[in-house]
């Protein structure tokens, strides 16, 4: 006789995490599955479906969606919109959930339980982690799992996700064959509608005793001062000057450690290899280009280290909030804010972090204006023209110079991206509207040496990983461009005029003239479409290449650029690096988010535009002063 047996999918057991935002569902998949995906203290981290997978101690092998966070089942944006489309099964290639976990945050149940009680009335099996009680129980709000289940009707556990509690009993209860079924309907008098929802969740509420609100008081403090109208805009204006000027003064004993490292890796290379065309490839495309860029991993990793530490501790939000009626007077809302502070690192997430935006408009506006704000990418460019540059002195007894300098570049980028928003506000009506913002404002939490630890290796290994390909793929390219033709015998000029790179800069620098670029720029400039650094590895490898004769230059790029290149010049060209889009990955990424080529090529177009105007404004501005 044939037996019955429960029809496993052919992809297994799927498990979904649900939960309002910022309640520690990304937490807790990190947790279950040893992933890394981004934590950190605002609504709205998590945008897309991730998936991942763990093996209970029976041995059963779910796998694990973490999606973005929901207020309802009613989605207003497009990430609220893929955690609706899983639930409900329309997800394209993926099959219903088996089990949906709600995370709830112990420490706002009114309108955590709201969403769950939703789940629930989907019909799909489910159980609720209690998340965040370790903040709950310090504030004194006591909630007894067992009494919570009862009144649910459905399995109960309580978790801390970033202390590693309470994930057994999780795991114990999702090897239960019980779990896996549907739950029969509670509170049959109550009407299965949001409103009946909140009808249940007061009355939940009471049972547990815990109806009265509790203030949070610490928060509520701090926000007494932070958020005040005088003082608020004052603290955020310190802040973010604080960091660049840390970025330089932090990052100069490490970049010298660097720098000295790479010099000897090059001596040695020099004095070992024979001469040819082996040595040039290691000591001018290797070394002097994908190196020279490495030296420039403190200072981002000091950028990382704010950003981080920011993102943990529950401040953005609330920079939102201040920024909320500055960012109407361009037709935005303090909306954008977050996806346009991601760009700093880069523009990339800041895009996709745009989905959190329910208005269609702002969305979009949200995506053209991203790849202004300046990127990580654009640190090492920065770095190498103000270190060339600008002297390193103190302004007013107290400001280094040249963070004062990278502040204002920053700046520019923001005052662009305004002023692009601005215009497009007078285009369309719908940026004229006023739309109130409604964000909440998470607790303060002290961030943890372990998850900012963790977040500067990622930052460490991205960099690394991006040094040793991208940047080194396109140094080597360069190298080979900048290499052949081979000068003949009795050439008189250096290697470089007579090859394919010199032969294309000097074709292109008639365009880069009136902007004050020489040929060396311009050659550096086509490689630097694939990624911004690549503009600096890419000049270490033309001024290797043009040292005259067999004699190797030892000196280093920022001060071999500061001997040949007018002020003028570094002024272009830092203000053309501030508007011009040297990134294809940003402009996919603007693809994939709008559906199309139409707003890559938009953006493309007057990006490359401002950028040009930009320079051109820039370099006649300080020919006019006598910097030439
Ligand atoms: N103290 C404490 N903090 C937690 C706990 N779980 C998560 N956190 C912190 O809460 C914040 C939010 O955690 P996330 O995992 O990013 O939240 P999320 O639900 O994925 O948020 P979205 O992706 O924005 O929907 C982070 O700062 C975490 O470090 C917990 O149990 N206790
Ligand atoms: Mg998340």
């Amino acid at each position: 006789m044939k037996q019955a047996v429960i029809h496993v999918h052919p992809a297994g057991l799927l498990m979904a995490l649900v939960g309002n935002p910022n309640c520690g569902k990304t937490a807790l998949f990190n947790l279950l599955t040893g992933s890394r995906q981004k934590v950190a203290n605002y609504a709205g981290v998590t945008v897309e479906r991730k998936e991942g997978r763990f093996t209970t101690p029976a041995g059963k092998t779910v796998r694990v969606l973490d999606l973005p966070g929901a207020y309802s089942l009613y989605p207003r944006s497009p990430d609220e919109r893929v955690t609706c489309d899983v639930l409900y099964g329309r997800a394209t290639g993926e099959k219903r959930p088996d089990l949906v976990v709600c995370v709830v945050d112990a420490t706002n149940l009114r309108r955590n339980l709201r969403l769950a009680l939703a789940v629930k009335r989907l019909g799909l099996p489910c159980l609720v982690a209690l998340n965040m009680t370790d903040i709950a129980e310090k504030r004194g709000i006591k909630v007894v799992p067992e009494t919570l289940a009862a009144e649910l009707g459905m399995p109960v556990v309580s978790t801390v996700a970033v202390k590693n509690n309470g994930v057994e009993s999780l795991l114990k209860l999702i090897d239960e064959q019980a779990t896996w079924r549907t739950l029969p309907p509670v509170a049959a008098n109550v009407e299965a509608t949001e409103h009946g929802d909140h009808i249940a969740v007061r009355h939940i509420l009471q049972k547990l005793g815990l109806d009265e609100i509790v203030p949070h008081t610490t928060s509520d403090r701090i926000d007494r001062f932070v958020l005040n109208p005088v003082l608020g805009p004052l603290l955020l204006t310190a802040v973010l000057f604080m960091v660049f000027q840390a970025v330089f003064s932090w990052a100069e004993a490490p970049m010298g450690w660097i720098e000295d490292a790479t010099t000897t890796v090059g001596e040695l290379a020099g004095a070992y290899l024979a001469d040819g065309w082996l040595k040039s490839l290691i000591v001018d495309g290797v070394i002097a280009g994908a190196g020279g860029v490495l030296v420039f991993l403190p200072q981002i990793l000091i950028l990382f280290f704010f950003i981080l530490v920011l993102e943990e501790s529950g401040y953005l939000p609330r920079a939102a909030f201040l920024l909320d009626r500055f960012m109407g007077w361009v037709g935005l809302s303090g909306r954008s804010f977050i996806p346009m502070l991601s760009s700093f690192a880069c523009a990339i997430p800041g895009i996709m972090a745009a989905r959190t935006i329910g208005n269609p408009r702002d969305r979009l506006v949200t995506i053209l204006i991203a790849p202004l704000m300046t990127c990580s990418a654009r640190l090492p460019v920065y770095a190498l023209l103000i270190g060339a540059f600008i002297p390193q002195r103190e302004v007013g007894g107290f400001f280094e110079l040249q963070g004062v300098v990278l502040f204002a570049l920053y700046l520019a980028g923001i005052i662009g991206a305004m002023g692009v928003a601005w215009v497009l506000k007078q285009f369309t009506a719908a940026g004229r509207q006023v739309r109130p913002l409604m964000m909440e404002l998470p607790s303060y939490h002290l961030p943890t040496v372990r998850n900012v630890g963790i977040g500067l290796w990622q930052r460490a290994s991205i960099f690394i990983r991006r040094v040793g390909g991208i940047i080194l793929v396109s140094s080597v390219l360069l190298w080979f461009l900048a290499s052949f033709p081979a000068a003949p015998e009795d050439g008189d000029k250096s290697q470089i005029e007579y090859s394919y790179a010199g032969q294309i800069g000097k074709a292109m620098s008639v365009a880069f003239e009136p902007v004050g670029f020489n040929w060396q720029i311009s050659v550096a400039l086509i490689p630097a479409m694939a990624a911004r650094e690549v503009v600096v590895s890419a000049l270490g490898t033309v001024y290797s290449l043009s040292a005259e004769g067999e004699e190797e230059t030892e000196q280093a790029l920022g001060s071999l650029i500061s001997e040949t290149w007018s002020l003028a010049t570094a002024l272009s060209m830092l203000a053309w690096f501030v508007f011009a889009p040297h990134c294809l990955a940003t402009l996919a990424a603007i693809k994939r988010e709008t559906g199309g080529w139409r707003m890559p090529i938009i953006t493309a177009v007057y990006l490359f535009g401002l950028a040009y105007l930009a320079a051109f404004l820039t370099y006649r501005t300080a020919l006019w002063f006598g910097l030439g």
